[in-house]
């Protein structure tokens, strides 16, 4: 029986195709610029993104944190949401690493942070504060259930965040994710950032790497925290070739993730005892939590899917998530409602 790894969109396994093309690739030194692929990838990222240039770099994680430190200098404030990824997930590095000070705004269950918090968050110019300089949003937001923000939205908080000196940066990991569901083109949800990240591997498939983008002045000091972050990868136009083939064969077949997550969703809603507090998915993750009245432990639940070859993650004391992605069969999400059934009975 086939496991059903619904863990997480990060345990995608590349394509035959990308796998193809990853052997066949011509690769160069990269620190030296010199990797014809890598170089290629970051033109057809920049221009699908609507930036000047992108930089290649090994994870998200690393993406957003070169963004940060291009944006700031020690001491200064990023503002981001309390349920970010940059403050939950990413082990602290932007004050760790960047010496840069988070000041955290409540997200909204829709993912976004009230005009009137980010407005309140914004420090004055006074010699006890550290200064503004960066917003982040992130779309989807993983957090509050792959949701997704709207493109007037963001522009909005660009206009807004412009205006009072910061930059803005979009964690956008799963921004194709939010241009399918959107129906819009992902430029479009970009527009106002002065930087963004996307990940080539999560729902696009490729075995390892996020692109970094933003104007040529940004990109050229990127590239420079790259190397002294250790992410100077060489010849990873190996890697590359794959993360070309995500961004040209991987994006609209998303939409498929969205229904099967819409499929799983639906299934489990008719299980007494299972509820959805944050909603129904509107893209690639199922979040749901289990009703005071349920006597099995999260541990148990765990497990007795495992027994099934089906794995979920725990995201919180009662609170579940389950994530869909290309490996993800019709088969697969039948089965996963039908072992909930069994063990819900
Ligand atoms: N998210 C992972 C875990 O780290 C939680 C997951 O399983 O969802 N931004 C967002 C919004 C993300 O969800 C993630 C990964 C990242 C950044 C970091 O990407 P990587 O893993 O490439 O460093």
């Amino acid at each position: 029986m086939d496991i059903v790894d619904l863990r997480s969109d990060t345990v995608t396994k590349p394509t035959p195709e990308m796998r193809e093309a990853m052997a066949k690739a011509e690769v160069g030194d990269d620190v030296y610029g010199e990797d014809p692929t890598i170089n290629h990838l970051q033109e057809v990222a920049a221009a699908k993104i609507g930036k000047q240039a992108g930089l290649f770099v090994p994870s998200g994680t690393m993406g957003n944190l070169i963004a940060v430190l291009v944006h700031c200098q020690r001491g200064d404030e990023v503002i981001m949401g309390d349920l970010g990824h940059t403050f939950l997930f990413e082990a602290g590095g932007v004050s760790a690493l960047g010496g840069v000070f988070p000041h955290t705004v409540k997200n909204q269950k829709d993912g976004t942070l009230q005009i009137e918090d980010i407005i309140g968050a914004f420090r004055p110019n006074d010699v006890h504060h550290p200064v503004s300089k960066l917003l982040i949003l992130e779309n989807t937001h993983n957090r509050c259930g792959g949701v997704v923000l709207s493109r007037n939205y963001i522009e909005e908080v660009g206009e807004l965040t412009h205006k009072h000196g910061l930059f803005l940066h979009i964690d956008g990991a799963r921004i194709f994710n939010a241009a399918v569901a959107a129906g819009v083109d992902a430029k479009s949800l970009v527009e106002t950032a002065d930087s963004v990240t996307f990940c080539l591997s999560k729902g696009l498939c490729a075995p390892v790497g996020s692109v970094l983008c933003g104007t040529t002045e940004f990109i050229n000091k990127a590239r420079r925290l790259r190397k002294m972050l250790g992410g100077g990868m060489r010849q990873a136009g190996i890697l590359a070739a794959a993360g070309l083939i995500a961004l040209d064969k991987m994006v609209d077949r998303l939409a498929e993730d969205h229904l099967h997550a819409k499929t799983l969703a639906e299934g489990l809603a008719q299980i007494k005892g299972i509820e959805f507090e944050m909603g129904m998915p509107e893209t690639n993750m199922v979040f749901f939590s289990l009703k005071p009245e349920v006597r099995l432990a999260t541990s148990e639940i765990v497990t007795k899917l495992a027994d099934n070859n089906i794995k979920i993650g725990v995201v919180g004391e009662r609170c579940f998530r389950m994530v869909t992605h290309r490996w993800v069969t019709d088969e697969g999400i039948e089965r996963t409602i039908q072992a909930f059934r069994t063990l819900f009975t």
